[in-house]
């Protein structure tokens, strides 16, 4: 009664994350993968993990899921069939894609499918491999039962064998979230956006604007990966190739997500947070109480005095896209949304501005493939280290990323009227660390500036690196505590810290065999443009 149709998981103790180091590209030639991944010889990976599937689903179910990847019928759309011994990958698989006889259907006759093998076999950490064969639409996965691993259609298919196919066909497979945004007059512009993992993308994608803005409405089309296309009509379209939500379920709350909380309330599966003894979820963050005594993610009785956290940091929710309050009318249209605008991001105290504006699609390709944020005290790594994060694809591009570049600037060629290309920032903070853009909801006043762009109704002041708002065209309506000061002080641009910054892609562009000279010439001109 409480959370009808919901079911509670936990995973093994040491299967908690995806496994990037353990996870592969294995094309008949080693720069095919390029250098930013792991690369194995097709022969040699199939005969490895070959060994360790040998025997190892011995009297176990197998289950054959067929699915598809986008709505049914959709010329986006994409079968695959995955084979697997987990109940658990059935169950998530069924909430994440159209799975079962859709998907037979949609095949009919035709071969062309992505096979994905999954096993548990022993959950051994040390033989865990996640392998993509793109030149053979293959997927093997072994020695893991958490989700990013093994739910082969998210981020194996959809994004590292999705973008492998994309290239060849012309289309753009991305870890973009899609949302609608209606005015009052009930015109919606959609947006897509690519941010780096705990920037809060699903956070963004189910915004509520805030209370002034009378009439406009924030429409959830996805919150992970996009798949985009030239349509006839010279735009960029983009369906959600998932039908769920794979959420982080630690700081979900009804202040910081209210409409990711209400898409949990039933035929929902919980992996890894806390079980309450009135048989209901907790996690950290969750914005309620915590329980007087529960299960933690481990399994073992928890109180709040347990000195360590009840719910696993990574622990999950996988729920049905059609039970967000928020889900676009438009989310499983076939055709896909427009797109008028894409955004990059990350976590950067003091070099990027609230939001910025690239001059021109090549510049903003340049924009993405540098994008970076910096680590927090909770990752677990050195504070305030930038890690580049090209378009957020670093963990799951397919095939080699100078040549990815060099695809996003074709693409540009192909798209006649061209999405604008922003980058933003909520986490500028001040001196004492604290972050001065209030985020969430306000963000909201963010994108009215970006489509207000797109809509040609607003100037921009010209900077070195992109067109910068004038301060007074955000909206500050009803925003306590925070002055239009404020936001100059966040719209500002610190040329020290860009030389820096300039040092720093100049560094990471060094890694790339096959950088486009197209992004090359931009960072002369970025740097031309700071008199450097
Ligand atoms: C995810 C991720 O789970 O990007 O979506 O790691
Ligand atoms: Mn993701």
């Amino acid at each position: 009664e409480k959370y009808p149709g919901c079911l509670l998981h936990r995973t093994a103790i040491n299967d908690v994350a995806r496994v990037e180091h353990r996870t592969f590209i294995c094309t008949s030639k080693k720069e095919d993968a390029g250098p930013t991944n792991n690369w194995m010889a097709p022969a040699d990976a199939y005969d490895k993990v070959g060994r360790l599937f040998d025997g190892s689903m011995k009297g176990r179910t197998m289950y054959v899921i067929p699915y598809i990847m986008g709505p049914v019928g959709s010329p986006f759309s994409k079968v695959g069939v995955e084979l697997t011994d987990s109940s658990y990958v059935v169950l998530n698989m069924r909430i994440m894609t159209r799975m079962g006889d859709v998907a037979w259907k949609q095949l009919g006759d035709s071969p062309d499918f992505v096979k994905g093998l999954h096993g548990k076999a022993q959950i051994d950490e040390e033989n865990r491999y996640i392998m993509h064969f793109p030149e053979d639409k293959t997927i093997w996965s072994v020695n893991s039962g958490y989700g990013g691993n093994v739910l082969l259609g998210k981020k194996c298919f959809a994004l590292r064998i999705a973008s492998h196919m994309a290239r060849q066909e012309g289309w753009m497979a991305e870890h973009m979230l899609i949302l609608g945004i209606e005015d009052p007059e009930g015109r919606v512009e959609y947006v897509t956006g690519a941010f780096p993992s705990a920037c809060g993308k699903t956070n963004l994608a189910m915004l509520i604007p805030p209370a002034y803005a009378k009439g406009y409405r924030v429409w959830t089309v996805g919150d992970d990966i996009a798949w985009m296309r030239p349509g006839e009509d010279g735009r960029l379209w983009a369906i959600n190739p998932e039908s769920g939500f794979f959420g982080v379920a630690p700081g979900t709350s009804m202040k910081s997500n209210p409409n990711a909380l209400l898409t949990t309330r039933r035929n929902t599966i919980f992996t890894n947070v806390v079980h309450t003894e009135d048989n209901g979820v907790w996690w950290e963050g969750m914005g309620v109480p915590p329980p007087a005594r529960g299960i933690d993610w481990k399994g073992n009785p928890w109180t709040p005095e347990s000195p360590e956290k009840g719910a696993n940091p990574n622990s999950r929710f996988t729920a049905p896209a059609s039970q967000c309050p928020c889900i676009s009318p438009e989310w499983e249209n076939p055709a896909g949304v427009p797109i008028s605008a894409i955004l990059f991001g990350g976590r950067r105290a003091r070099t990027a501005p609230l939001v910025y504006q690239s001059f021109d699609w090549n510049h903003g390709v340049f924009v993405g493939a540098t994008m970076a944020s910096e680590t927090t005290a909770a990752a677990a790594h050195a504070i305030g280290v930038v890690r580049r994060d090209p378009m957020a694809m670093l963990p799951f591009c397919g095939y080699n990323m100078g040549d990815y570049f060099r695809h996003w600037l074709e693409m540009g060629e192909r798209i006649r009227r061209k999405p604008l290309i922003f980058n933003v920032n909520w986490f500028r903070t001040d001196d004492g660390g604290k972050f001065i853009w209030p985020g969430f909801g306000d963000n909201f006043r963010v994108l009215r500036w970006i489509l207000d762009r797109c809509d040609g109704k607003v100037d921009a002041v010209e900077t070195p690196i992109g067109y910068v708002p004038k301060a007074e065209d955000i909206d500050l309506t009803d925003l306590e505590g925070f002055t239009l000061e404020d936001l100059r002080g966040i719209l500002t641009i610190d040329a020290d810290l860009w030389q820096e910054e300039i040092k720093g892609i100049e560094e990471y562009f060094a890694k790339f065999d096959h950088l486009p000279g197209e992004l090359r010439s931009q960072l002369d001109a970025l740097k031309k443009r700071f008199g450097i």
